[in-house]
């Protein structure tokens, strides 16, 4: 078995460490993050890796306050004494008094560092390159550890990217990294890692190791969700409600009432698929409150936001409030046809469509979910979907979710099967629910979302 990298995460207070820490292990609870300086009064560890097997061990280090007191300190020791190289003069004042008074804080950090393999020092890109800063590289230099630069808060408009590249590369630091905690680049991982191999190859198998891990995970992620949205499709699509005409509008609330509840549980799950914890979005508000929509499915806004056009058809039956389809004997199939269909279908045949003709003569009406409906929850969940796998686990704002139209309206063809297999519906049949027709049906349906969302990336 081979040895995890040690990999301290370092930088002045309040820049972003932690919430860092939380985006690479997508660990929305990992330490403690707020707005006030010396947040972080511990070294604490947590480890990635592939299963049972740590990879990569990160040490979040409280942040540095007063490096210019402490260089000053460190040099004022080694002035007293022998020549010392770089980590000789940072024992030494480690075993000095007042590295448990008043430098406490850094050197914890200092500590950690000489026992790493290397660390990321963070900056907050907004600041100019102050002296302090100057001050704390020196510091960390004297540790002889590699250090990569990580730019953090760099999707703001006031960043000084340029000039932090410029005085970092006069002291030697070429190998920077732009990695937003909040909204991380796609792929920002992978240029992470790559970068820390170039600074240790001993640690290089590793490396490699944790990206592919890595990208195993976020396809494992999408599969699971993507299966969870075609769950959720066909589910609805398939659910269909025989009611007699006067319980029609009771029971257009309750299929309503149920299609709601269904997408909630697929929003919490998709959730939880990345990690994200509905309780933390509570501060949200557009488009998800609390984990919930704030645009109600059944309202001409969703439609919009999904950007259907409210011309004719399903989607002005939806836009009304209804999205929901009643179909009746006499309005929707000839009674001839009903007829010839109860006397001379096949087993089969009769199995899917026998009841319902029977319900539809019987005088009962049936209630299913608009298409414009189906759209609308599509196009909702591969949103929300493509906003988490943006999404940095030190976000703490509302879900932003870039609604774009989703180009045709039409059916594909596992839903348009799901259509007419009320069993296969968790509303209103059981039977149905665990038959490897259905099963097909949802991993093709899946299929067919995977080259939309494809589509849409490119
Ligand atoms: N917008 C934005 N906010 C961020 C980003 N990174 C961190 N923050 C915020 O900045 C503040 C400080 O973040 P922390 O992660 O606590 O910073 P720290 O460096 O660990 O701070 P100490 O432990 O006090 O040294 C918090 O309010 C974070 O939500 C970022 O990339 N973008
Ligand atoms: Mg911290």
């Amino acid at each position: 078995m081979t040895d995890a990298m040690q990999l301290a995460v370092v930088g002045h207070t309040n820049v972003g460490k932690t919430s860092l820490l939380r985006t690479l292990t997508r660990n929305p609870r990992f330490g403690e993050v707020s707005p006030q300086h010396s947040t972080t009064r511990h070294v604490e560890r947590i480890s990635l890796g592939a299963g049972q097997q740590a990879l990569l061990n990160l040490y979040d280090t409280p942040g540095l306050e007063d490096a210019m007191a402490l260089l000053a300190y460190v040099e004022q020791l080694a002035a007293s004494g022998r020549s010392l190289d770089g980590p000789a003069r940072i024992e030494q004042f480690l075993t000095s008094k007042d590295a448990g008074g008043r430098f406490e804080q850094e050197a914890k950090v200092l500590r950690q560092l000489l026992k790493s393999d290397a660390a990321l020092y963070v900056i907050d890109a907004r600041e100019p390159v102050l002296a302090k800063y100057r001050d704390e590289l020196t510091l960390l230099h004297l540790c002889g550890k590699p250090l990569l630069p990580v730019l953090n808060f760099t999707r703001g408009p006031d960043q000084q990217t340029a000039l932090w590249r410029e005085a970092l590369a006069r002291i030697g630091l070429h190998a920077v990294i732009c990695f937003d905690s909040v909204s991380p680049p796609e792929d920002g991982e992978q240029g992470l890692y790559d970068s820390l191999a170039l600074l240790r190859q001993d640690f290089r198998p590793q490396l490699l190791h944790l990206q592919d891990w890595h990208r195993q995970q976020s396809r494992q992620r999408q599969q699971a969700a993507l299966l969870q949205i075609a769950e959720l499709l066909v589910d609805v699509a398939a659910a269909r409600l025989a009611v007699k005409p006067e319980q029609a509008t009771t029971e257009q609330e309750h299929l309503q009432h149920w299609v709601r509840q269904r997408e909630q549980a697929c929003v919490a799950r998709l959730l939880g698929i990345h990690a994200f914890d509905d309780s933390e979005i509570s501060a949200n508000d557009i488009p998800l409150q609390c984990g919930r929509w704030s645009t109600d499915l059944f309202s001409s806004e969703a439609l919009k936001d999904a950007g259907i056009k409210l011309g004719g058809g399903a989607a002005a039956g939806a836009a009304v409030g209804l999205g929901v389809d009643v179909m009746t004997g006499g309005l929707s199939l000839g009674m001839g046809t009903l007829v010839g269909g109860l006397l001379g279908g096949t087993a089969q045949w009769s199995r899917s469509y026998g009841k319902r003709m029977l319900n539809l003569v019987q005088g009962y009406e049936e209630l299913t979910v608009n298409d414009a409906i189906l759209w609308v929850l599509q196009a909702r969940q591969l949103h929300l979907l493509e906003a988490l796998r943006k999404r940095g686990h030190a976000a703490r704002d509302s879900i932003r979710i870039d609604l774009i139209s989703s180009g045709e309206n039409a059916l594909c063809a596992p839903l348009k099967r799901a259509r007419s297999q009320p069993s296969w519906s968790s509303l209103t049949g059981t039977s149905g629910l665990h038959e490897s027709e259905r099963s097909a049906c949802v991993a093709e349906l899946a299929t067919v979302l995977l080259s939309r969302l494809e589509a849409a990336r490119h």
